[in-house]
């Protein structure tokens, strides 16, 4: 038997305000084109079913082109017979119960089985139990399904879940939950976990088969370097599994970090940014641009329109600057530090002024008398 699994395709996804000719924002058409690319190759490869580990929609009201892209994309897969099972993620589920679910939609389609009520719930498949237990943002009704949650005898028990098997598989999003450390035990009844919510490819340690297939495209710069695409699973007669991913084509994303800018010149920094885009393709690209401890005449020099000036041909560019002193100041700060602010100003305005000593304490004798008349 074989399976597919993919997940977070955020359908719906917006960013960087460029539209293409067809109105579209570009980053939002992007996100389609992998999504209808993995509609291609799930034709080709004619697995048995498909399963989605949720966040299929970026947003619980998606739009219109959204809305009618998923249908025209399910549609084809109906037509082919191969059955979708997905579960609703964090980003589609409604934050209320005014709001009705999106994934209901769904049910009006052919081979599609989607799992979006608080609940766990499975369907059946040949010799296949397929476990759907979706996002749920009551932390007791999802404490109350895992402890109804069960595996079927003598069947390849699937569990989808979108959720961070420990801490480290967090997105800094809302809503977002760890999985209850309590129930990992009850995990080890399911033959294969199809996670979704971390957006990178990964195995998980702490079962024999769970994998984050991760997102179809790059949602942020936190996904630059990692690989997109969909986990294929062939599972022979003895329950043994064959795991193999296979890569989506997404839109490159470069990154170039340049440390201590404060101790170079700004053509130096210009020199190692070209040295950068002359070793890559940035045709097309998404590019980010990190300027650590830049001084803030350096920032003026280094104006957006200068570097969009050395990437002419790229699709966007992402300048971050971090100036100087107020990082490494923060950094540097003991936390005990903070009960006398005073104490924190004087030290922030003598590494300011550090070749002015003249200056720092004269601005600090101007502050003293209104420390002086807060604290007393
Ligand atoms: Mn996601």
């Amino acid at each position: 038997m074989r399976l597919l699994h993919f997940s977070d395709t955020h359908l719906g996804f917006q960013a960087f305000d460029v539209v293409n000719e067809q109105g579209v924002n570009a980053r939002e058409q992007d996100v389609y084109d992998a999504f209808h690319h993995t509609i291609d190759r799930i034709l080709d490869l004619k697995p048995d079913a498909v399963v989605h580990s949720g966040d299929f929609f970026h947003r619980p009201s998606p739009s219109n082109r959204a809305l009618t892209f998923a249908l025209e994309q399910l549609r084809r897969l109906g037509d082919a017979h191969i059955p979708l099972y997905v579960i609703a993620g964090n980003h589609e589920t409604p934050k209320t119960i005014y709001t009705s679910p999106i994934l209901r939609a769904f049910r009006s389609l052919p081979c599609v089985y989607p799992f979006f009520s608080e609940s766990w719930e499975t369907a059946e498949l040949n010799g296949l139990a397929i476990h759907g237990l979706p996002h749920i943002n009551d932390p007791r009704i999802l404490q109350r399904e895992l402890e109804r949650i069960e595996p079927v005898k003598d069947k390849f028990n699937l569990l989808l879940l979108h959720t961070s098997l420990g801490k480290r598989f967090l997105m800094e999003e809302y809503g977002e939950q760890v999985f209850p450390e309590p129930f990992l035990e009850k995990l080890k009844g399911f033959q294969y976990l199809a996670l979704g919510h971390w957006h990178n490819y990964q195995k998980i340690d702490l079962h024999p088969n769970a994998w984050y297939c991760g997102s179809l495209e790059r949602l942020s710069d936190t996904e630059i370097g990692a690989e997109k695409g969909f986990m294929l699973l062939d599972i022979d007669p003895g329950g043994a599994i064959a795991t193999r991913f296979e890569p989506v084509p997404t839109r490159p994303w470069l990154k170039l970090e340049i440390e201590r800018c404060q101790e170079k010149t700004t053509a130096v920094i210009m020199e190692e940014i070209e040295q950068f885009r002359d070793k890559n393709h940035t045709c097309g690209a998404i590019i980010s641009l990190i300027f650590n401890d830049i001084k803030v005449e350096q920032s003026l020099e280094l104006s957006n329109v200068a570097l969009k000036n050395l990437f002419a041909d790229c699709f966007h560019l992402l300048p971050k600057r971090r100036a100087i002193t107020d990082r490494n100041f923060v950094r540097n700060l003991d936390a005990d530090q903070f009960d006398r602010l005073d104490q924190v100003f004087n030290e922030y305005i003598l590494e300011k002024y550090a070749d002015n000593p003249a200056q720092a304490t004269q601005l600090i004798e101007k502050a003293g008398p209104y420390f002086q008349k807060i604290f007393g």
